[in-house]
């Protein structure tokens, strides 16, 4: 994944005609697309191969299960032309293990979720935040997904896993987070979503996200 823009689309719209409009339009100001359940369950699979002509994919079925469900499910993603999969750390180092072979006999990448973004991320997730992003470094994966809605806490993060690993974050615009706080944290990229595909102009917001993050970096 090239670092230029520093943008990730989240594209969870239901449509693939809608998904490719914004896809087409939007590919210029972004390094990745991530596609997850609600686009993959509305339209199937392939839509990720479809997609993969404008940028490169990131498939958000956040794995979260046995080694070797783990190793089914994202030799099936990268088959339909994921560039990386992001997969649940509270599972743990074998079931993570399992995910970064299969990535690396691949030559994709994995993320792993530390904190999500949303509130409830505090009842159980935060206390083990730390751990799983040490235990993403230690099992080498591509990088981490942290929230922009605490930009402390993706500081914390990037901390813990240094420069080797890099830091996607969701949580921008909607949800109430912002881009430029979060790079300045430490997010190598950040993760939008409805703010550009729910948007009349996805480009145009695409672009000014954009241009904020370039101001801080
Ligand atoms: P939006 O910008 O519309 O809030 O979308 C954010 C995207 O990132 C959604 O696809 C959501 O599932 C994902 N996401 C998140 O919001 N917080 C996390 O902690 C992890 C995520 O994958």
């Amino acid at each position: 994944m090239e670092k230029d823009t520093r943008l990730i689309l989240a594209l969870d719209v239901l449509d693939s005609a809608e998904a490719l409009r914004i896809s087409q339009v939007v590919a210029g100001h972004v390094d990745a697309i991530k596609v997850g359940y609600p686009l993959i369950l509305a339209t199937g699979l392939g839509i990720i191969t479809e997609l993969s002509r404008y940028a490169p994919i990131i498939a958000d079925f956040k794995v979260a299960d046995i080694p070797n469900t783990n190793r089914l499910i994202c030799e099936q993603v990268f088959k339909a032309g994921a560039d990386a999969v992001i997969v649940q750390g509270f599972t743990g180092h074998d079931s993570l293990r399992t995910s970064v072979e299969v990535a690396r006999s691949n030559n994709k990448d994995i993320f792993v979720v530390t904190e999500m973004s949303h509130p409830g991320a505090l009842d159980f997730m935060q206390a083990a935040g730390e751990a799983i992003a040490k235990m993403a470094a230690d099992e080498q994966a591509s990088g981490v997904v942290a929230p922009a809605t605490r930009p402390e806490r993706v500081r914390d993060i990037r901390n813990i896993i240094g420069s080797d690993l890099t830091i996607i974050s969701p949580g921008v615009g909607t949800q109430g987070g912002s881009a430029a706080d979060a790079i300045r944290a430490g997010a190598d990229w950040v993760i939008v979503g409805r703010s550009i595909y729910q948007s009349d102009d996805p480009a145009a917001v695409a672009a000014k996200l954009v241009s904020e993050i370039k101001e801080v970096i």
